[in-house]
């Protein structure tokens, strides 16, 4: 990766490579932290944060679900991650990693003596499933993973934990020879990728199933009120794999992956077999407004 300048850890700007923790920290030991990846792009009128607000609410949610209690408020966690950006000087788009985890000085599953610790790293992190991907499409497997089941982890928490499940869906399907993992939830019915959500298009509406198996994603909303605005029909509802092979369009959508065109699924080649007609206006439309483009949604952007 492309190391930047500084990286915010507890209220100071610490030069990249003395970003350390210590080999007792709580979290690494136990998996409880919680963290959120937002990204900022460049544009006309300098770098902008997309959706900073609701990011940095999540985050605090995600603490707030796996009972860490977060050091710092809502603006101050903002502040830091405009605060870090000035700093750094970027001169192109970044992606933002916050991360509120268990430091050192306790061992034990009884976390809640642990002190807590907020670090915020940000760098340049290129498109996430391949810049041929945004444009022609990836190739996805049905994982033999299912997503969490909610009866026993907290999937409305992007936390830290959660996120061993989406490391060995995505490394047995870059394994065997494609590019991102579908899991389905544990009664067999669509849930998400490894860090996605799904869309589908079937005879012109636009399908993502709910989100009681799924992250609350925000670029999922970001594309919902997109649709919305155009006029398109949109329907949350649960789908099943066969439901996902003879779909005329699908794509992921995810502040990495952005919106990510799906040409293939477990062999059947969806659609044209490309990056659909409904996908590449909802791609394009979203494009416009993380980069400033679409004046009507400014207010999602924060100008660094
Ligand atoms: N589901 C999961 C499991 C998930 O991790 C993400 C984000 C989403 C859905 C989409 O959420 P949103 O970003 O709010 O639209 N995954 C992050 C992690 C990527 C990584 O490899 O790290 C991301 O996209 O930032």
């Amino acid at each position: 990766m492309e190391k930047a300048d500084y990286i915010w850890m507890d209220g100071r700007l610490v030069e990249w490579d003395q970003a350390k923790v210590h080999i007792l920290t709580h979290t690494l030991h136990y998996g409880n932290g919680v963290f959120e990846g937002t990204r900022a792009y460049k544009t006309d009128r300098g770098l902008a944060i997309f959706r900073l607000e609701d990011h940095t609410k999540r985050l605090l949610n995600s603490a707030k679900i796996v009972a860490i209690k977060a050091p710092y408020s809502l603006e101050e966690l903002m502040e830091a991650q405009i605060e870090l950006l000035r700093k750094n000087d970027f001169d192109s788009n970044v992606y933002i990693r916050p991360l509120i985890y268990l430091g050192y000085g306790v061992m034990g599953l009884y976390h809640v003596n642990a002190p807590v610790n907020v670090a915020i790293a940000a760098w340049k992190w290129g498109a996430y499933l391949g810049e041929e991907g945004l444009q022609k499409g990836i190739r996805v497997k049905v994982s033999s993973f299912a997503r969490n089941s909610v009866k026993s982890t907290m999937g409305k928490a992007k936390a830290v934990a959660n996120y061993l499940n989406s490391q060995m869906a995505k490394y047995e399907a870059i394994r065997a020879g494609y590019e991102e993992a579908l899991l389905l939830d544990d009664e067999g019915f669509v849930a998400e990728g490894s860090g996605e959500c799904l869309f589908l298009v079937r005879d012109g509406v636009l399908i993502s199933p709910p989100n009681d198996n799924s992250l609350e994603s925000i670029t999922q909303d970001t594309i919902i009120r997109i649709a919305k605005d155009m006029g398109i029909p949109i329907e949350r509802r649960r789908v099943t794999r066969d439901e996902v092979y003879i779909a005329d369009e699908a794509f992921f959508t995810g502040t990495a992956a952005e919106v990510t065109p799906i040409r293939e699924v477990d062999g059947r080649t969806i659609g044209n077999g490309g990056r659909g007609p409904l996908t590449e206006r909802l791609q394009e439309a979203y494009f416009d407004i993380v980069y400033g483009r679409n004046r009507e949604y400014d207010s999602m952007l924060t100008y660094i």
